[in-house]
């Protein structure tokens, strides 16, 4: 041990850990660039990494997986609660003695031959009153350098951590003990996996996977799924949200945290760069984070949120210096990028980018040359970068009391019912929109609702307990919030007839936020009209300066609500409610009948609503 650890606790799990797992040694991380350097460097000897061209992409490794090991395993993914109904329908339980006792038979000297890894790590900024204390058993190095970048971590925690301080312990393994003389594989893991949360003694142990989520405990496992827990017994949240930050012309700064189900373009929103005349005209946006938000009331009666992490796990096809330029410049140097393709100068590359090359070598080790039809990355590949290297990080973004949250905007990839943009007439109302918000996993056809899979908040994966108390939670911290944030559903992947997108998305979301903004603060220049779902613009209350490819008319079809497509919607609201029934908040009955009859209002003059044909304004 370099430093001196006074945590009898912690000295007696890393012991207790130890005895059962049976590595050939314990090494604590001090969380120093040497140290992460010679990991680093026995990675590459391990050929686990490969070092990129430094000319390239400076100081930057690219990892290879298993095949088998690309992603979360959610069907391998447990809540073991004490009592089952507090795991909730949407979670996989085991009771937590038996689960203990088939954990405990896997990781009996599952770190035979390997080193022990002891990663003390912050979630959120050191010493603030939001941060969490984890501590991560490992076998696997690869997850030490990756925790280096995606937390605060080493010495400095231990620190903090003092004698009695508390920490979440999160044991990790990929299971694959190592025989004396027996030689290691790049990529260890095992076909067996578990990933499993505690949630009443607040602990994690993961098995069999060294990837992402699955092995990076401070993220989704901590982060997410014991955080919410925790969040709900102190009165605060945990959410699977971006924080964005938004100032206007006069330097007034709004934030933000927007929540969306995977593949819609998240971490591209959490980094939007606005078009060209709203720059010209002063508007800023700036980063606070990409995924997660821990979210506590303030003395003043707002909400403050932090990002706990302090880097980004981002997908890297689709990322460009189109798409996404300040993801491209977070990723220039310092990275670690997982399971994309190598060029022939020793960089990477990946479906999406701004350019293609005439051969390299894919993921799996293959060669690859354009237009054979096969991907060079993978889907799910990722990039490992430090936030503080992203051009549009907030000057906030490390500050301990977190930054007061205006605005929550929830959004799913729907291609038809969903408006572009509208705010919820109450918090109540907005809680209901986002438990009942959904994502079409595939390209389903134009009008097709069955293909749509519900996603309440984008946390179906990362809610630690009851689905419907988790809703509950989110009424009760509502009720006890003098100036709550205002709720906003979006849409930017709304179709019409012939399949073609009607929204240009990216940069041009600016001008939803714009007005999202406008209505949060409380602005005149937001006016709004009263639809049957919540408050809506008219065409004149965007600014359209340097937009044309969308009409009037496709605004307006934009933002349409049909009546029958939208009694088909509240039915399949049902179907989610059905499966909570016993737990589920009664005001979500009430709201579903507030919007029928909203929906039913004066029948005889609408079928399909747009703010476009409503006269009055109102704000
Ligand atoms: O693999 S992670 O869980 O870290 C990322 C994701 O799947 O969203
Ligand atoms: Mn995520």
């Amino acid at each position: 041990m370099s430093y001196e650890v006074k945590n009898q606790q912690l000295l007696d799990w890393v012991k207790e850990v130890a005895e059962l797992c049976q590595p050939k040694g314990i090494y604590w991380c001090d969380g120093t660039e040497e140290e992460y350097d010679r990991l680093c460097g026995e990675l590459v000897a391990a050929g686990t990494f490969r070092k990129l061209n430094p000319e390239k992409r400076p100081n930057s490794y690219l990892a290879w997986s298993d095949p088998g090991d690309v992603a979360r395993v959610e069907d391998r993914t447990f809540i073991c609660s004490l009592a089952k109904q507090d795991a909730g329908p949407t979670n996989n339980w085991m009771p937590p003695k038996e689960m203990k006792k088939t954990l405990t038979g896997l990781f009996k000297g599952c770190m035979k031959g390997r080193t022990m890894y002891v990663i003390p790590f912050s979630m959120g900024p050191l010493g603030s009153n939001i941060a969490k204390i984890g501590v991560e058993i490992s076998d696997s190095a690869y997850v030490a350098v990756n925790m280096k970048i995606m937390t605060r971590m080493g010495k400095k925690v231990i620190d903090v951590l003092g004698e009695s301080g508390e920490f979440v312990p999160c044991l990790h393994s990929v299971g694959a003990p190592l025989e004396p003389g027996q030689k290691d594989v790049t990529w260890p893991c095992n076909k067996e996996k578990y990933i499993v949360h505690f949630p009443e003694e607040r602990s994690i142990w993961s098995f069999g996977s060294g990837y992402g989520g699955n092995a990076l405990l401070g993220k989704k496992c901590l982060a997410l799924r014991i955080a919410s827990k925790i969040a709900k017994d102190e009165g605060w949240l945990a959410e699977h949200m971006l924080i964005l930050g938004i100032e206007d012309p006069k330097g007034e700064k709004t934030y933000l945290g927007a929540a969306f189900p995977s593949a819609c373009g998240k971490t591209n929103l959490s980094m939007l760069v606005p078009p060209e005349h709203f720059q010209k005209d002063g508007w800023k946006v700036s980063t606070v984070g990409d995924d997660i938000a821990w979210i506590k009331p303030g003395p003043d009666g707002q909400l403050y949120a932090i990002n706990p992490e302090a880097g980004f796990f981002g997908v890297a096809p689709g990322t460009s210096f189109k798409s996404n330029p300040n993801a491209m410049h977070s990723c220039a140097k310092n990275s670690i990028f997982t399971n994309v393709a190598l060029t022939e100068d020793g960089d990477v590359w990946w479906e999406g980018m701004d350019w293609t090359p005439e051969k390299c070598t894919d993921w799996q080790g293959n060669e690859w040359t354009k237009g054979c039809g096969r991907n060079a990355a993978h889907p799910n590949s990722r990039f490992t970068s430090p936030a503080s290297q992203c051009p549009s990080i907030d000057p906030e973004w490390e500050n301990p009391k977190g930054v007061p949250m205006r605005a929550f905007v929830f959004g799913g990839r729907r291609n038809n019912v969903i408006p572009l943009v509208y705010q919820a007439f109450n918090w109540s109302y907005g809680v209901y929109l986002a438990a009942t918000m959904g994502s079409e996993t595939t390209a389903a056809a134009v009008g097709a609702i069955g293909n749509v899979r519900r996603d309440p908040f984008a946390m179906l994966p990362f809610t630690g307990y009851h689905m419907a108390d988790y809703f509950n939670h989110w009424l009760q911290i509502g009720r006890t919030t003098p100036n709550p944030p205002r709720i906003f559903s979006v849409n930017w992947f709304r179709k019409d007839a012939n399949g073609k997108f009607l929204w240009p998305g990216f940069g041009e979301n600016m001008r939803i936020l714009k007005w999202i903004v406008e209505r949060a603060q409380g602005h005149s220049a937001g006016a709004a009209v009263e639809s049957p779902l919540g408050w809506m613009p008219r065409y004149e209350a965007l600014d359209w300066t340097g937009l044309d490819s969308v009409s009037r008319d496709q605004f307006k079809e934009l933002m349409s609500i049909d009546r029958d497509t939208w009694k088909e919607e509240i039915l399949s609201h049902e179907e989610l409610f059905v499966k909570m029934y016993d737990r589920l908040p009664k005001e979500f009955l009430h709201i579903r009948e507030l919007i029928l009859s909203g929906l039913w209002r004066s029948p005889e003059h609408w079928e399909q609503f747009t703010p476009e044909d409503e006269e009055g304004y109102n704000d």
